[in-house]
């Protein structure tokens, strides 16, 4: 059955892999992906869709009201996967404002929209939430994986504005009925991530002899899942998840921060043809990011039980293959960190009509 289906956030990271794999396994859905192309938003990494029938871009904010009706009335929305947010937690700790805004009144201003436009008939509607693990906070080592029963802890804003909005989703559900799924993923891992975050800026850092600035010891622990993967679980989760349920997600894939950079610093240096231990040198342990979580795990267990889920790529197979894809992409990672990628919108898509 055909559906208009809105991914926000689709020009980022995890989202354009989404609408990438949501265009081409679903010739039949019209996918429109609205985007307000922040820092985080390239539409770069949508190359490949321009000439896709099914696809539409729209550039506009998911706290603009009159913008979301407009589409509701314009495309027949009745599927919402809702993944734009500021998402990195430095960013949130020296702006904690901006991540109020964009996560939590942006999803509140989504779910409002999306209840207005279908609480006469709830029937074949779906508002997809795209959540983190980080708002259960930290474990201890040992400690069991957070599950869907773990109590919400968050400390950092951007743990706290991505728990915020969990709760404002559940409280449509709750208050108004409105038929909406959550997933919870741990972190994610692959090609076109802005290279801020710890994998891309590493292995950038790595290739131009750079410091790679380790937070603290390198003790802390994150759950590593491959964004391809991710992308098919939340296809799965938005097909055949319970409404009003919530679904961990995680690549039971747990690594120490510092075994992990030795690990990228081994493939990197092996793919520049490189003597083992080269770039060892890099690694600077510097001043701890405030608040910073020691351990994150995912227990995934309701979604591969229940839905069938597994992950397809494994760790070694996954990093080798986003080391190649970092190394083999030299422009796409100048134009980010040049700035340069925010001239293509403008280019595509103003100077074109
Ligand atoms: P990202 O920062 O790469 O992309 C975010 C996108 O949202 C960008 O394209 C940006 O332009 C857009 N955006 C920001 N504010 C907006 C606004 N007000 N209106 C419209 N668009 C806006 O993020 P990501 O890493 O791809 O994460 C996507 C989602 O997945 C987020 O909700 C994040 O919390 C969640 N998540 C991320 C991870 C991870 O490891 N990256 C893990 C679990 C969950
Ligand atoms: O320069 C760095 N040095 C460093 O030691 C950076 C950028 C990070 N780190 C550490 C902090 C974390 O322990 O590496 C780990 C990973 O850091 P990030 O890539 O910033 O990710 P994290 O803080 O774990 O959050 C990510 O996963 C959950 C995403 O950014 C979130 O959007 C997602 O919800």
């Amino acid at each position: 059955m055909s559906k208009n289906i809105l991914i926000t956030g689709g020009a980022g990271f995890i989202g354009s892999h989404l609408v990438k794999y949501m265009v081409k396994s679903h010739p039949d859905y019209n996918i429109i992906n609205l985007d307000k192309l922040t820092y985080a938003g390239n539409l770069e990494n949508l190359k490949e869709l321009e000439n896709k029938t099914n696809y539409t871009f729209i550039k506009g904010d998911i706290c603009n009201t009159e913008l979301l009706s407009d589409l509701f009335a314009r495309y027949g929305i009745d599927g919402v996967i809702h993944l734009a947010a500021e998402s990195h937690v430095d960013r949130s700790i020296r702006d904690p404002f901006a991540f109020a805004h964009t996560n939590v009144l942006g999803t509140l201003s989504l779910l409002q929209t999306a209840l207005v436009f279908w609480k006469n008939d709830f029937e074949g509607k779906l508002f997809y939430h795209v959540s983190t693990d980080e708002v259960y906070g930290s474990l201890d080592t040992g400690e069991e994986p957070f599950t869907e029963r773990s109590r919400y802890e968050p400390h950092s804003p951007y743990s706290a504005s991505k728990a915020a909005s969990d709760h404002f989703v559940r409280a449509y559900h709750d208050t108004y009925g409105l038929p909406v799924v959550i997933s919870n993923c741990s972190n994610n891992y692959g090609s076109y991530q802005f290279p801020e975050k710890l994998i891309p800026l590493f292995i950038n850092n790595i290739k131009h002899n750079k410091p790679l600035p380790v937070y603290g010891k390198g003790e802390n622990v994150r759950d590593w899942l491959f964004v391809e993967d991710h992308a098919a679980a939340i296809d799965l989760i938005f097909h055949k998840g319970t409404t009003g349920e919530t679904y961990n997600i995680g690549g039971g894939n747990e690594w120490k921060n510092i075994d992990l950079i030795r690990k990228l610093i081994e493939i990197v240096d092996r793919e520049l043809g490189r003597e083992p231990g080269t770039s060892d040198r890099l690694i600077t342990f510097v001043t701890d990011r405030a608040g910073h979580d020691l351990r994150y795990a995912i227990d995934s267990s309701r979604l591969r039980n229940k839905l069938g889920w597994s992950h397809s790529v494994d760790f070694d197979e996954g990093l080798t293959l986003t080391v190649r894809w970092y190394l083999t992409n030299p422009e796409w990672l100048e134009r980010v960190t040049s700035g340069e990628y925010q001239n293509y919108y403008q280019e595509m898509y103003i100077n074109r009509k």
